[in-house]
């Protein structure tokens, strides 16, 4: 059975990409759980990842780490589950908005940061945050018009692309954006996918954030000020 080492669900979104095709596309496994707030974290995780970060697949005693990697595994090792669309133009474009969120939209995510149990309408929004939005709108609109026939994800079908987009849904929900209604109904299909109502829930069990003024607190600091209160 394979193993997926994650860190916090409502801080975690390398985690959150690999868990969700797991979790949705019905492929069995088993997590271990990681706490940022562990002060030890760094050295449970260098057990399983030379990177000492999560997430990591372990497939017995072999480990794969870093999100792109885990998910071709996957790809590989399920040909069936439909990891990737079928058709290869789908399975490429899906493929590059993959990797374009791997490696991109930086202002939005330093300004908001994923965290599940907060609601911070309004806050973190800048010139360069509406620029990373206003660039998912359209990616998201192009795949959609190109390749959405079927269903109501990038593809149709719930594939790994839309995985690797799950956290900025729960930045833009966290956060409150307002979005074009295509963009918002692409969201809300997202949101109501079981699989990723599962890790929220579960985000919110955790406890792990504190209300502030500050937009975001890590979870370190978070647990630093349960304890000073
Ligand atoms: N590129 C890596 C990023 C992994 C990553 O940065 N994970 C964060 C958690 S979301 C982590 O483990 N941070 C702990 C640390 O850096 O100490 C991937 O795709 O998996």
């Amino acid at each position: 059975m394979l193993q997926l080492v994650i860190g916090n669900k409502n801080y975690s979104s390398w985690s959150l990409r690999p868990w969700l095709v797991l979790q949705a596309l019905d492929i069995p496994f088993t997590e271990i759980n990681l706490s940022f707030n562990d002060p030890d974290f760094k050295l449970k995780a260098r057990q399983y990842s030379p990177t000492a970060k999560v997430p990591v697949l372990l497939d017995h005693d072999f480990a794969v780490w870093d999100t792109l990697a885990i998910v071709e595994y996957l790809a590989e090792h399920f040909p069936d589950a439909g990891v990737w669309p079928a058709d290869p133009q789908a399975r490429a474009t899906a493929r590059s908005l993959a990797a374009e969120m791997h490696s991109s939209f930086g202002a939005l995510r330093s300004a908001m940061p994923m965290n599940v149990e907060a609601s911070l309408p309004g806050i973190g929004m800048s010139e360069g945050v509406q620029r990373d939005i206003d660039r998912l709108v359209s990616a998201w609109a192009d795949c959609r018009a190109r390749f959405g026939d079927g269903g109501p994800f990038l593809c149709g079908a719930f594939s790994a692309v839309d995985a690797f987009f799950a956290p900025v849904i729960l930045r833009l929900t966290t956060h409150a954006v307002a979005l074009p209604a295509e963009a918002q109904a692409y969201v809300d299909a997202m949101l109501a996918l079981p699989a990723l109502q599962e890790w929220c829930r579960e985000a919110r069990l955790e406890h792990d954030y504190v209300e502030c003024d500050e937009p975001y607190r890590s979870a370190a600091e978070a647990a630093a000020a349960r304890t000073a209160s």
